[in-house]
């Protein structure tokens, strides 16, 4: 009960003590006219995972279990925003500018927003996070200990920046880390295929990897 053929060893689901986390599933990052298209990509590729990051969200709260949803954004007067964040790159826009969903990553606006498929419900946590980890500067220590939450599982984009140092942090936490591998997903296919490389590499150095039917059916058998 509760094994999962993941990548590179079979993963030992504990429901009681497992979480998920959805990792900046944002109109920003995802929908066409966000930051993300700014920055020249795709965004196609991104919405692409909607109805499958669903599926596993609807998954976790038929079970009951906790779900976290992080924000990448930041305050309004951008205090939480180093010039080493904000100067990167050569982007028509950047954090703070005025875009088309409102200011790019900045909380409240609607840019910032998780999309309306993936919309938080009562009871599931928002953490707003102006890193690329959700541990750093935000509670999810303190939620999860609160919780005695010892696994993890992720999904939610891009896959190479906010999702593998959410794991990678994990990991160094001590929690087990599963991510549910086409619920995650990169501008760059051959960065999300180097990230599950890297991380389920040297026996699951970081973690794990999975599809998302078989984490359901392990929740729920
Ligand atoms: C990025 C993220 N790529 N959520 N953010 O800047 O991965």
């Amino acid at each position: 009960m509760g094994k999962i053929a993941a990548r590179p060893f079979d993963f030992q689901l504990e429901p009681d003590k497992t979480a998920l986390i959805i990792i900046d599933m944002q109109r920003d990052f995802v929908e066409p006219g966000g930051f993300g298209e700014t920055l020249g990509n795709d965004a196609s590729r991104l919405q692409a995972i909607i109805p499958t990051v669903a599926r596993l969200l609807d998954g976790f709260r038929r079970a009951g279990l906790p779900v976290i949803h992080t924000r990448e954004c930041h305050r309004p007067d951008l205090s939480d925003c180093p010039p080493a964040k904000r100067n990167r790159g050569n982007p028509t826009l950047r954090i703070g500018d005025a875009g088309p969903m409102g200011r790019i990553l900045v909380s409240g606006e609607k840019g910032a927003g998780i999309v309306p498929e993936l919309a938080p419900i009562d009871g599931e946590i928002i953490l707003d996070k102006p890193g690329k980890g959700a541990f750093y500067a935000t509670p999810l220590g303190n939620i999860l200990a609160e919780k005695a939450i010892s696994q993890l599982v992720f999904a939610g984009v891009t896959t190479e920046v906010c999702v593998q140092t959410t794991m990678r942090e994990a990991n160094d936490r001590g929690f087990d880390c599963l991510l549910a591998e086409d619920a995650t997903e990169s501008y760059f296919p051959e960065f999300k295929k180097a990230t599950i490389d890297m991380i389920t590499a040297q026996g699951a150095i970081v973690g794990w990897a999975a599809a998302t039917s078989l984490i359901l059916e392990a929740l729920h058998d």
